[in-house]
């Protein structure tokens, strides 16, 4: 039986931004736009993994818990739609220097440690709705969330009874010391 899991790290989101994403999101688009990812799911990936060995699980936890950088403010004044992956995302039109900083060292020790890291530069997004197949208008962003960001976390995310659940492993504090 295999022991590897798919991972990601991902910034979490307070469950009241959630809630009021998801309320944006019902009362911009028709419902038969795409497939709404639920309140609890909605993330912003910093670097995916993959599927991953206990081992190499440990290794990657080890690093970034040597991670040493400042918390930052995350302003969602964003969204888009990505025809491709028929994602409809939101996402930030400024990211903070310390949000590229925390998902370049990580991305880069991932790929260190032999997880495949796409060559595309990391467009940070919180993906709203998938399975959006046809170009949507996105309405004016009536909408600038700032969001504290003091940690980051690793999931891992299981498909079953056909659900995606994303389950929190660890979670790293956002301080210099
Ligand atoms: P998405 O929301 O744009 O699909 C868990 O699946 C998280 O990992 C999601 O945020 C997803 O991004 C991201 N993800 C899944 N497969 C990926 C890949 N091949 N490259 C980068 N990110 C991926």
């Amino acid at each position: 039986m295999s022991d590897s899991r798919r991972l990601f790290f991902a910034l979490e989101l307070p469950g009241d931004i959630q809630q009021q994403i998801i309320q944006w999101q019902a009362t911009s688009f028709p419902a038969d736009v795409g497939r709404p990812v639920a309140a609890a799911n909605l993330h912003l990936t910093l670097a995916f993994l993959g599927d991953v060995s206990a081992d190499k699980q440990q290794a990657l936890a080890a690093l970034a818990g040597r991670i040493r950088q400042s918390g930052f403010t995350l302003t969602l004044d964003d969204a888009g739609q990505w025809l491709r992956s028929q994602v409809l995302w939101l996402g930030t039109r400024q990211p903070p220097r310390g949000l590229l900083q925390l998902a370049n060292m990580l991305r880069a020790q991932a790929a260190r440690s032999g997880c495949y890291q796409s060559p595309q530069p990391f467009h940070p997004h919180i993906t709203l709705l998938r399975n959006a197949a046809h170009a949507v208008p996105i309405p004016p962003p009536g909408f600038s969330w700032r969001v504290p960001i003091n940690e980051f976390a690793l999931y891992a995310s299981e498909f079953s009874r056909g659900r995606t659940r994303y389950t929190q492993l660890e979670r790293w504090t956002l301080n210099e010391q």
